[in-house]
């Protein structure tokens, strides 16, 4: 049946918050066999489990703060997002937060700040974030506009309150983007849906500062829409192994090498694989995967379960793992407003 554009925002939403809950459980470790992704998963679905929930980590924390600002503000305001960041990490600290980016938040609650993007800009010598953090928080952006154009703007001014470094933000528009052609119905057309996201990109690093901080860090020039071609070549090929994911797309914390490989883990288990059980959906596979990368388990899922949540719907989430989810019933709800926004606010492009 198709899937209605509502069923798209909720699943969205709700399916990064799963992928942030179900991942945490493997952040940071190199070596995660599929048995123990399998485990893990079927453990949710077992009534009997005892463990409690799963607690959301800064990926939904700080995508519930865009969500909400978004809505109140029925736009981009910088102030009140920023002031959003800023309450939500002073009120839980303990979410699992990026060492540099804390020193932002601490900044951005002082009540003198006038420029809200000047703690950023001082980050790393003044370099800049290139961490995954504007990114996995940017599906929201996906969600409050409707024209692409709009969606790349505002997801660039919302990383840049804490990742000044292009590769920080360029991450999060490219996420954002994602988000905003899956929900169109964009994947079903796959190659066509990589293609589009290419030349989205290709606009997005013709640019000065992207060129200069490639060339800084010792990238190829157009850094994402080099990581793109090697995903479109990857999807051509039956037989990838996850340690040949892990060396050409990455798996680290580093928007550059989480993004694309999200990406990556939409398309690739758009058609069932080896190893994952045939009972899976498209949704749940793309969870599953996510997870066997190791690395940045949480923001990986989180932003693979925004782009495959677009794209198959709320219903494709199954409930048995959801209710171990802290924050997924208030992910459904935001994304409910959202839709209204959507729907009242844009004008199509
Ligand atoms: N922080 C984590 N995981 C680490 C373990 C947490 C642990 N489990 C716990 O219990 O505390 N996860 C979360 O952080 C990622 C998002 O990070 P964000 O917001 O981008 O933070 P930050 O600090 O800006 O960047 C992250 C790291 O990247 C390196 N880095 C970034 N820019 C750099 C630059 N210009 N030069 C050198 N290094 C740079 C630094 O190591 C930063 O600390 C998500 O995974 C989220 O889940
Ligand atoms: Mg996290
Ligand atoms: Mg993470």
């Amino acid at each position: 049946a198709p899937v209605s554009l509502l069923s798209r925002f909720r699943g969205a939403l709700v399916a990064a918050v799963l992928g942030d809950c179900v991942g945490g459980e493997f952040e940071g470790a190199e070596d995660v066999p599929l048995d123990r992704v399998l485990q893990h998963l079927s453990g949710l679905e077992d009534e009997t489990r005892g463990d409690g929930i799963l607690q959301y980590s800064d990926d939904t924390a700080m995508m519930r703060c865009v969500a909400h600002s978004l809505l109140t503000r029925m736009g981009f305001d910088e102030q009140d997002m920023a002031r959003s960041f800023a309450k939500e990490y002073s009120l839980a600290p303990g979410r699992g937060y990026g060492s540099g980016v804390i020193q932002v938040l601490r900044k951005l609650a002082s009540p003198h700040l006038s420029d809200v993007f000047q703690p950023a800009r001082a980050q790393f010598g003044g370099r800049g974030s290139f961490g995954n953090g504007g990114a996995m928080r940017a599906a929201p952006f996906a969600l409050a506009f409707r024209n692409a154009a709009d969606v790349r703007k505002y997801a660039r001014f919302g990383a840049m309150l804490t990742h000044s470094c292009s590769l920080g933000y360029n991450g999060a528009v490219l996420q954002a983007i994602a988000v905003h052609l899956s929900l169109q119905g964009d994947l079903a057309l796959p190659q066509k849906f990589i293609n589009k996201l290419i030349s989205e990109m290709e606009e997005v690093e013709n640019d000065e500062t992207a060129r200069n901080d490639a060339k800084v860090l010792n990238l190829a020039e157009f850094p994402y829409c080099a990581r793109l071609h090697i995903v479109k070549e990857l999807m051509e090929r039956n037989n990838v192994s996850i340690e040949e994911v892990i060396s050409e797309l990455g798996n680290g914390i580093a928007a550059l090498e989480s993004v694309p490989t999200a990406i990556f883990c939409v398309l690739h288990c758009l058609e069932p694989r080896e190893g994952l059980p045939e009972r899976y959906g498209g949704l749940e596979r793309t969870i599953a995967y996510s997870l066997a990368l190791g690395g940045d388990t949480d923001t990986i899922a989180c932003m693979a379960g925004a782009i495959a949540g677009a794209h198959y719907g709320i219903n494709a989430i199954p409930q048995s793992w959801l209710k171990s989810c802290e924050g997924s019933e208030e992910a459904e709800h935001l994304a409910e407003r959202l839709f209204k926004l959507y729907d009242i606010t844009q004008t199509d492009e």
